[in-house]
């Protein structure tokens, strides 16, 4: 599944470097876009292996939030 979402806490690009290579290392994760400018991140994943929810709890694991609504 490709979907955007917004990011939060990123204040500088190096913030999006280290977003990205931590989360295209997890399970059931085919590609991570971090766009530090636009605060967002662009996911490509297998809802079978890996949930937004997982992804989320990773990001904040590592100081950020994703923004995923409800
Ligand atoms: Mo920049 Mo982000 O020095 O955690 S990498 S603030």
């Amino acid at each position: 599944m490709k979907n955007q979402y917004k990011i939060a806490g990123m204040t500088c690009a190096s913030c999006a470097m280290s977003i990205e290579s931590y989360i295209k290392e997890q399970d059931g994760i085919y590609n991570v876009a971090v766009n530090y400018p636009n605060q967002s991140i662009a996911l490509d994943y297998d809802t079978s292996k890996v949930s937004i929810k997982t992804i989320e709890e990773k990001i904040k694991q590592i100081g950020y939030t994703l923004v995923i609504g409800e």
